[in-house]
């Protein structure tokens, strides 16, 4: 049995990640492709409590580097308990953000060492990388306009990494610039601009190579 891909979406708050990943499973699920379709920070149990800690207010926010922990602790668990188990019986996992968010809100956004959360992501997740990452770009405006679309129709409001201000998200957009310009060959950069089905077959013409 051959391994399965893994394969991450990527982007700034509002992009449109989670709903590309529903058609992306549901088209690699018509392709007969076994899929496994998860979320970071989440995923397992454990990593959906540390999700709730991570985003829920409580009167104790996590300093940068207790944030930072978090992230990891939860990604350890879902790469050692879903992930490889899955990739190893040869289905295809998709998730939901991965270790290029760390780097770029832990690292590009909040200011924490490169070096240091490299050296730790490593020792989280065991060297597992994606096969491919799609990155969504899309303009300032229109992820402000699908949050508050969002937030109507769910009756939520943003949450503390959301409200981090603009600065922290254009860091982080010029983050996920750089990681892209790093590794080109595995982060596509998409525009997510469009219907969903629009960035959903710009999505479809990264993944036929891996078909
Ligand atoms: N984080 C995560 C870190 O800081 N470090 C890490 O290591 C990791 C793994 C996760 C938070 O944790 C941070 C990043 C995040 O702040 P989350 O709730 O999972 O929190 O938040 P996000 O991952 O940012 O996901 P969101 O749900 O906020 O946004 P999405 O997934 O990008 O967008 P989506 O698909 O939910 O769409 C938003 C709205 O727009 C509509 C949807 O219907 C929805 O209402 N929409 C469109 N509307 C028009 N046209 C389209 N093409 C549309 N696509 C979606």
């Amino acid at each position: 049995m051959a391994r399965g891909k893994f394969i991450t979406f990527e982007g700034g708050e509002g992009c449109g990640k989670s709903t590309q990943l529903g058609l992306l499973g549901e088209a690699l699920g018509k392709e007969g492709i076994d899929v496994v379709v998860t979320r970071e920070p989440g995923g397992t149990p454990l990593s959906e409590k540390i999700r709730s800690l991570l985003k829920d207010e409580f009167g104790d926010p996590p300093c940068d580097r207790a944030e930072l922990l978090l992230f990891l602790a939860a990604r350890a668990q879902l790469v050692r308990n879903v992930i490889l188990p899955a990739l190893d019986r040869g289905a295809w996992v998709v998730s939901d953000r991965f270790s290029d968010s760390t780097f770029a809100y832990q690292g590009y956004g909040r200011g924490l060492s490169l070096e240091a959360i490299s050296v730790a992501n490593e020792f989280a997740c065991g060297g597992l990388r994606p096969d491919l990452t799609l990155l969504l770009e899309v303009r300032p405006s229109t992820a402000a306009a699908r949050m508050r679309g969002r937030e109507a129709a769910t009756n939520s409001s943003a949450d503390r990494i959301e409200l981090a201000g603009d600065e922290f998200h254009l860091r982080l957009k010029r983050g996920f610039e750089k990681l892209a310009e790093l590794e080109p060959d595995r982060i596509k950069r998409v525009d997510a601009e469009g219907t969903p089905e629009e960035v959903a077959k710009r999505i479809w013409t990264y993944l036929k190579p891996l078909l």
